[in-house]
């Protein structure tokens, strides 16, 4: 018999995945956690049935998320990461030998033992000195550090349920406090082709905060439309500035100098949304 794992990803579109074995199903006090081994995509996380990462495309998102926002600051020192709790964010961050403190804010401490269980390839970056995980409130935390990190990365789940708040204009304001005086923050922002007012509200909300927004984007074939966006808004450094010759070539699958430039280079499709 076989079996196959489906996301509705809008009200009219959904993705099938062959599996070939459940590996954990569980609740937690915030969403249904969900480990599958899959033939296409190997081991999967999904929470609320909403794939959040796989073994063969994590690379993609997790290394546009951390390593463009990362090489744009001159001097990244002391980074926080909401969310991301399977660890792939992390493990590029540590990546960077000048970054002294990453601190990782998990809402759900059950993603974070899965992933230490079933995803180690993910989870690995938290055994690094550096990293110091707290599980609690994100939104929370941004608002009790004033003026702490130099970068600052929201590696949230989609705009429903508990992660609403953290594509709130209010949220972007506290993440600005929460900056040094040059930070820079990186968050995922879904995919131009079906969330396109999300878009639009996140660009204009950054926007009107921070002195530079910049949208880039990636491939990643188990997200909606195949084809996601991330919103920069950095108070001082602009990634597009970012000397290419200088980038440092990284022990990366999708990221590098060309793909720092690149990414930004958006589909007229796109601009339009960022015109209004
Ligand atoms: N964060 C989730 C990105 C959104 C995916 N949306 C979807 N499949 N509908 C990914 C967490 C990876 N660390």
């Amino acid at each position: 018999m076989e079996v196959w794992f489906t996301e509705d990803q809008t009200k009219n579109l959904r993705i099938s995945i062959r599996v070939k074995e459940v590996l954990f199903s569980g609740e937690s006090l915030f969403q249904k956690v969900l480990v599958m081994d899959t033939f296409e995509f190997g081991r999967l996380l999904a929470l609320d049935n909403v794939i959040q990462t796989n073994i063969k495309d994590e690379f993609v998102y997790h290394e546009m998320i951390t390593h463009v926002g990362l090489n744009t600051h001159p001097n990244p020192k002391k980074v926080l990461i909401i969310g991301g709790g399977d660890g792939g964010a992390v493990r590029e961050i540590v990546k960077h030998k000048g970054v002294e403190q990453v601190v990782h804010v998990e809402i759900d401490q059950m993603v974070i033992d899965v992933a230490k269980k079933y995803f180690p390839e993910l989870s690995i970056g938290f055994k690094d000195p550096r990293v110091e995980i707290l599980v609690a409130d994100g939104i929370k935390h941004v608002k009790d550090h004033k003026n702490t990190y130099d970068m600052i990365i929201v590696d949230s789940t989609d705009p429903i349920g508990p992660a609403v708040g953290l594509f709130s204009k209010e949220f972007y304001r506290d993440v600005f406090e929460s900056l040094t005086e040059d930070g820079l923050f990186v968050a995922q922002t879904e995919t131009p082709f079906f969330f396109e007012n999300v878009i639009k509200e996140v660009i204009a909300s950054v926007s009107e905060i921070f002195p530079i927004m910049r949208l880039f984007q990636a491939v990643v074939p188990t997200y909606p439309g195949g084809y996601w966006a991330f919103t920069m808004g950095s108070k001082k450094h602009d990634p597009l500035s970012v000397d290419m010759d200088k980038l440092p070539v990284m022990d990366t699958k999708w990221y590098s100098p060309e793909i720092h430039k690149s990414a930004f280079v958006l589909q007229p499709f796109v601009q339009a949304l960022l015109k209004g």
